[in-house]
């Protein structure tokens, strides 16, 4: 039962990092910093207990306790962050979704200038670990205080790699109007899309495809018709 048990907990879970916000124009910095987590894998994978932090960076690292009762469901995204829900929910304003959340007791500040980011199971096993940059191929957030963008992974979730999700060259900066992104409620206005991941790419092309049939179809039948 117990083996059963820590089978389910701690075989490997196919996790990946879809957005971090390491450099908000909020401040203080780190008090507006997010992750944010999707589950790759077919099956949910339980959070309790598990651990955030930022490897040995600079002579900090914090490793923080997911101390809660909460279970990732396949396909599910979570964010984490140091706010409770209502502040983060009052900083983001009504363009948020419903979202998965878990507030932090206590945060790995993201370093502006690049970090490691971990997420450590119940096991002290090591379960996913992204090293970001913030330059090239890594999209350029320049640490002056003029940052106020997150950076999000841009392939299809659903069938991307550890390895594409490692490369800096499949993130792309978060701005208002990709589709996605969106503006904070409240000034100075960060840049992100806490709890929603990029569209997959297959459906909307899909989709796009299935609009163009139809329209072919309808002006054909309008042409025919007049
Ligand atoms: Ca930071
Ligand atoms: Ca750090
Ligand atoms: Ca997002």
């Amino acid at each position: 039962m117990g083996l059963i048990l820590c089978l389910a907990l701690n075989s490997s879970a196919d996790l990946i990092f879809t957005e971090l916000m390491y450099n908000p124009k909020s401040t203080p910095d780190q008090d507006w910093e997010f992750v944010e987590v999707l589950n790759n894998g077919a099956s949910g994978v339980s959070l309790m207990n598990w651990k955030l932090d930022d490897v040995a960076n600079g002579g900090t690292s914090p490793a923080t306790i997911i101390g809660t009762s909460f279970t990732l469901a396949a396909g599910g995204v979570v964010v984490l962050s140091s706010q409770t829900l209502s502040a983060f929910n009052t900083h983001w304003g009504t363009s948020l979704n419903t979202l998965n959340y878990i507030a932090m007791s206590s945060w790995p500040t993201l370093n502006n200038d690049g970090d490691s980011v971990r997420l450590i199971d119940n096991g002290d096993v090591v379960q996913r670990a992204l090293a970001y940059s913030n330059t090239s191929p890594w999209p350029s957030i320049p640490t002056a205080s003029s940052s106020d963008s997150s950076i999000m992974f841009k392939l299809d979730p659903g069938s991307a790699t550890v390895s594409q999700n490692d490369d800096g060259a499949n993130w792309v900066k978060s701005a208002v109007g990709d589709g996605i992104s969106f503006a904070s409620a409240t000034s100075p206005f960060d840049i992100g899309s806490p709890g929603s991941v990029v569209p997959e790419p297959a459906t909307a092309f899909a989709g796009i495809a299935a609009l163009s049939i139809l329209l072919w179809t309808c002006r054909k039948r309008v042409n025919q018709k007049y």
